[in-house]
């Protein structure tokens, strides 16, 4: 959507705040011997408590409040019976709506020590998020975002997961513009207009570009990649970029 006014903005910033909080929650809770059913039971209270729906489950009947996705799984990871350990590289990835508007907000983490890649991979993630979000501005090209994300990455000797995207948000979870790609296109010849809201997500990857989708309909995956995303919803404007879910 682009955000006309303060009324739309605050209801963007009130959904913002809430997909925030509960990311913050369930990463919080993330400690060896948990399992992702127990942090997605959490995921559900906090958006009962405060009046918000979850998009996963509103908008794509998807089995879960949140998507968790550890260790060889990138996206759209099902919670379930699966126990988080020491050194696991967990995402958890919170979408949600409140009286219509809508904020998407996910972290890579890694529980404890870990391998040092791993570490590596989510850092870059934040990185590469920070890179672009200095060329999030009004009159600038779309694609000045995923030539960022894209550098930063191999700037590390990493790279991006290609087929996984930034997204238009706002009114719905996934609206126009239909993509904010993690490199650079010479064929999106998209310009970012004040008050537009997207969803910027880099994913980035120790090897492999592509992923996989699991049998269960759900689950992206790599075979032998590590894998770190990081997400928030930006309304874009000319006195800089309003993140909705910090
Ligand atoms: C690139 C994996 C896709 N919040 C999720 C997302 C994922 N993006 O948009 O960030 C969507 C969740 C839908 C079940
Ligand atoms: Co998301
Ligand atoms: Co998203």
């Amino acid at each position: 959507m682009i955000a006309k006014n303060e009324e739309e903005i605050n209801g963007l910033k009130e959904i913002g705040r809430i997909c925030g909080l509960i990311r913050n929650e369930l990463v919080a809770y993330t400690k060896p011997g948990i399992t992702t059913q127990e942090l997605d039971d959490l995921a559900k209270d906090y958006f009962e408590r405060e009046g918000a729906q979850s998009a996963p489950i509103e908008i794509y009947d998807f089995p879960g409040h949140v998507c968790i996705s550890v260790n060889e799984e990138v996206a759209h990871g099902i919670p379930g019976d699966r126990v988080i350990e020491e050194g696991d590289i967990v995402n958890i990835d919170v979408s949600g709506s409140k009286d219509g508007y809508f904020a998407d907000t996910g972290i890579s983490f890694v529980v404890g020590q870990g391998d040092p890649r791993a570490h590596l991979v989510c850092d870059v993630a934040k990185e590469a998020f920070d890179a672009g979000l200095l060329k999030a501005k009004p009159g600038s090209k779309l694609s000045g975002l995923g030539k960022a994300v894209h550098n930063t990455a191999r700037r590390h000797g990493l790279t991006v997961i290609k087929d996984l995207t930034g997204h238009g948000i706002g009114r719905s979870i996934h609206e126009e513009p239909e993509h904010v790609l993690n490199y650079f296109s010479r064929w999106d010849d998209e310009i970012l207009v004040d008050g537009l809201v997207i969803a910027f997500e880099p994913f980035i990857s120790t090897y492999e570009e592509e992923v996989e989708q699991d049998e269960d309909g759900w689950t992206l995956f790599t075979e032998e990649s590590i894998v770190a995303q990081y997400e928030h919803t930006l309304i874009i404007t000319k006195d800089g970029p309003i993140i909705t879910t910090l």
